[in-house]
């Protein structure tokens, strides 16, 4: 029976989807969708709600991240039989999210300051109001949240990397408990392979770099990138990205005035 799980070429949501399926060395049709090219209509139009993930096994379909890797977790033995802990379990993941709807919302905003102002608030507040209560759990339950491995500890951690990616943080360096639970995921068999084998996703530090390039471009009056290829692919794949595009066309024109310096004679 053929198996495709359909997510963008991201570090997201369906990462734990990802690699609980690596880790059961289930075989699966990775599709993974370019978000510069998003959206695919004839796709987008085919999704129940519009949206990715979705999970195919046969001729059924399952949409909702958490729907999907509750799901590939009862198949692979990485659920409790017992419905209270099932419950528990589920409770920790409905949190889990609840933070990832607080980076969501920074990562959408796109009024600068509100922006600013949204990340300052997670790192300075919510980051520790949820860890901190993370952390104590993973301590009481031998450090993984049903204490054993389950698939809301692969949940969380694909979650933590996404978070990661999003803010350009290591969010969980703070909390021992939750690093080594990172750790432990990232190095399961099967996990740690795929990690390796994987093309590296766009992080934060991409972002960095090329509005480095631009400033550079606009003060030197130059295009510094135009002799290397792969920086300016670079440039060009962040400038089209899906909300950058938009942004950049939507933006009054930058003005630099230049002083140069001047030979008093
Ligand atoms: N609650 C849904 C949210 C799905 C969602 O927000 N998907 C985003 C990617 S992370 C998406 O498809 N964005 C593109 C779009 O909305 O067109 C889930 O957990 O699966």
């Amino acid at each position: 029976m053929a198996r495709k799980l359909h997510y963008f070429d991201t570090n997201g949501i369906a990462e734990s989807v990802r690699y609980m399926l690596h880790y059961a060395k289930q075989k699966f049709e990775d599709v993974r969708y370019d978000s510069q090219s998003w959206p695919v209509e004839q796709v987008k139009k085919s999704l129940p709600f519009g949206q990715l993930p979705l999970y195919e096994e046969g001729n059924k379909s399952l949409y909702q991240s958490v729907a999907i890797a509750r799901y590939i977790g009862a198949v692979h033995n990485l659920i409790p039989a017992d419905i209270w802990e099932q419950a528990q379990l589920d409770a920790i993941v409905l949190s889990v999210y609840d933070f990832w709807s607080k980076v969501i919302a920074y990562v959408k905003e796109q009024d600068i300051v509100k922006k600013q102002e949204l990340k300052k608030e997670i790192l300075g507040e919510w980051i520790d109001f949820y860890f901190a209560r993370f952390e104590n759990q993973l301590k009481n339950n031998k450090g993984f949240f049903g204490g054993k491995l389950s698939w809301a500890d692969f949940v969380f951690v694909g979650i933590v990397e996404a978070i990661n990616l999003r803010l350009g943080e290591q969010i969980e360096r703070k909390y021992p408990h939750v690093a080594a639970l990172v750790d432990k995921i990232r190095n399961l068999p099967g996990v740690k392979e795929y990690i390796v084998s994987r093309k590296p996703y766009l992080t934060w530090a991409d972002f960095v770099f090329v509005g480095i390039v631009e400033a550079i471009n606009l003060r030197l009056g130059e295009q510094i990138e135009r002799k290397y290829p792969h920086v300016a692919a670079l440039v060009d794949k962040i400038r089209n990205l899906h909300g950058v595009k938009e942004y950049i066309v939507s933006r009054k024109p930058y003005v630099l005035l230049i002083i140069h310096s001047v030979k008093l004679l």
